[in-house]
């Protein structure tokens, strides 16, 4: 009952992160935290240079880990910067990314957030294939949110079609093996 509650909660949709009204989006970062190009350039653009300058004093974040700024010319209140691994094919590659979202939904409940929109973590320049990363982000949320009720809805909003429907088939998989039980 709780678990299909927990599926009503996780939303798809096809676009551009940065013109989303929601408490917080997530940041597909690098290392550095000072910008860069895919999503992250987009975020930085969208959101102004007041962002750059509050990243400037986060001394910058491990892979796996996440960190919070507010969202400056953003609609979002807030965007949480994460730092995916370089995909390598190695196992610690899906515990570094489930890492990701892990931290960034821990650190969203920290801050009263409800609402909140994540990329395709490491599926650009990372390199991540994205039906294994989208196994990983969409079960690692659906866990998350059967032991956590005050987020009320998380997006994965994809950049293309063809990540969209990705998601979507996994989603069906694993809302149907839900269902099953
Ligand atoms: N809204 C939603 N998704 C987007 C947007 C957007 N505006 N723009 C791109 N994507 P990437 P990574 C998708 O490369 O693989 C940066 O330079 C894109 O289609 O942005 O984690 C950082 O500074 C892809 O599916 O992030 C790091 O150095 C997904 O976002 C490095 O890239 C992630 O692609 C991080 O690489």
């Amino acid at each position: 009952m709780m678990d299909v509650e927990a599926m009503d909660r996780i939303r798809l949709m096809q676009g551009d992160i940065t013109k989303l009204d929601v408490d917080a989006i997530v940041n597909a970062a690098n290392k550095s935290l000072l910008g860069g190009g895919g999503v992250d350039g987009a975020i930085h653009r969208a959101a102004g240079t007041g962002l750059l300058e509050e990243c400037k004093s986060l001394g910058g974040c491990f892979t796996g880990e996440a960190k919070l700024t507010r969202g400056h010319q953003l609609k979002a209140k807030y965007v949480i910067h994460t730092v995916g691994p370089v995909y390598s094919g190695k196992p610690q590659d899906a515990k570094l990314l489930a890492d990701c979202y892990l931290n960034s939904l821990t650190l969203a409940v920290n801050h009263g957030i409800q609402s909140i929109a994540f990329p395709a973590i490491s599926c650009g320049v990372y390199g991540y294939p994205i039906d294994k990363a989208s196994t990983i982000a969409i079960t690692t949320v659906f866990d998350f949110l059967k032991t956590s009720r005050s987020i009320q809805e998380v997006i994965f909003i994809l950049f293309s079609a063809l990540d969209f429907n990705t998601y979507q088939n996994v989603l069906k998989k694993i809302s149907g093996n839900q269902a099953a039980i």
